[in-house]
């Protein structure tokens, strides 16, 4: 009779099991589950309600003057909405941007007027040729940023020349370039053409791990292409930039720096940390393949070296010129001469600006130092 029981038992635990199984993947896996359950303690967004991107900006005011001293910000700002509406079919004119952010100075710099901040970041931004990316850009991330009451600056690194594209280089560039102006507790590495999604998601960092922060594009179907994913929008301190040795120097064209940078973080001692998926959303500006910026056939090599590369290549290894460094209404304009890229033989050839500003850009910890 026992032995009966027992068989009953284990067959009930087995169909168990298996229905367990069954609703695990029907609700797509751990993180699906544990946002349905709402454990992450995050509100479940509603993306089909959204809000303009400038709702709240005219709530934020300079306190009267004689008031004494500022509070400081809250931990969590009160001018937040959640989802925004976001629409590329009209690319707002500069003008226009400048108007609707009086309370933005040159270089794109911006403090709260009536609270001390609690977090400074710096946002920067690789860039050749696309304007319109860069009006869409400014036009939805100015608002964001001041609705999270951020002290920020934004930092577009525009490569000179018309040379293979170099998105790894150019976010060196404009870590070193931010460090002079401030001593940011964040560097957000952002492409131009992605904008986000909802305003909670916070341009704060992770102090223990470099955030990977666009984890759902629009263009991915909103999910995680693969999990290694690194590219998009990505934050770190300087101290973690440092500890990676910054980003690679040597991927020109595109793919694939991105993949290293998520290996070189690893093998700094590091993990990759991510907000909740419902969170990490971002709308990708539609474009054809930039001309300059084609396939590096390269990468799959450069790959598979990274074990052995990134100490060497790296802010120790940095070579540029600063060809111009403009302030501007919405944005630090930085242009850089970052060299002419690799040869047909395969070797990287240095141009003479680069060549002859080597001794002067060297040394990771002087690179973050600010000089
Ligand atoms: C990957 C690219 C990334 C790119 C993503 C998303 C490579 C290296 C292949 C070994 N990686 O395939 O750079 O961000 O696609 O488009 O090409």
């Amino acid at each position: 009779m026992s032995h009966y029981l027992d068989r009953q038992c284990t067959f009930a635990i087995l169909v168990a099991s298996q229905l367990l199984f069954l609703v695990y993947y029907s609700f797509g896996g751990l993180q699906n589950i544990t946002s349905f359950f709402s454990w992450t303690g995050q509100p479940i967004w509603d993306y089909t309600k959204t809000h303009d991107v400038y709702t709240n900006l005219s709530l934020i005011q300079q306190p009267p003057s004689g008031a004494d001293g500022l509070p400081n910000c809250p931990k969590k700002s009160p001018y937040l909405v959640g989802p925004l509406s976001i629409q590329f079919d009209l690319v707002p004119p500069f003008a226009v941007i400048e108007a609707r952010n009086p309370l933005v100075q040159a270089g794109g710099l911006y403090s709260p007027p009536n609270c001390v901040p609690q977090y400074r970041t710096a946002i920067i931004v690789p860039h050749r040729n696309r304007e319109t990316h860069l009006r869409h850009f400014l036009y939805y991330l100015h608002p964001f940023l001041q609705r999270q009451q951020l002290q920020y600056g934004i930092y577009i690194i525009h490569q000179a020349g018309n040379q293979t594209f170099n998105r790894a280089k150019l976010l060196n560039v404009g870590v070193k370039e931010a460090l002079r102006d401030e001593e940011w507790d964040c560097l957000f590495l952002h492409d131009i053409d992605l904008i986000p999604e909802n305003d909670h998601n916070l341009y704060v960092c992770d102090s223990e791990n470099p955030k990977h922060v666009s984890i759902a594009m629009n263009k991915f179907g909103y999910r995680l292409p693969y999990k290694t994913y690194f590219g998009g929008v990505s934050a770190v301190t300087p101290e973690q930039y440092l500890q990676m040795n910054g980003f690679p120097n040597e991927y020109w064209g595109w793919g694939g720096e991105d993949d290293d940078i998520a290996t070189r973080l690893h093998l700094a001692g590091m993990k990759i940390s991510r907000p909740a998926l419902s969170l990490g959303r971002y709308k990708m500006i539609k474009h054809k393949l930039d001309k300059g910026n084609e396939e590096n056939p390269k990468r799959f090599d450069l790959l598979f070296r990274t074990r052995r590369s990134w100490r060497q290549d790296g802010m120790n290894s940095l070579t540029y010129v600063t060809l111009s460094r403009q302030r501007l209404p919405l944005f630090t304009n930085i242009t850089a001469d970052i060299g002419p890229g690799p040869s047909a033989t395969g070797s990287t050839q240095r141009g003479p600006l680069a060549q002859s500003a080597k001794g002067q850009e060297a040394g990771a910890s002087r690179a973050l130092g600010g000089t």
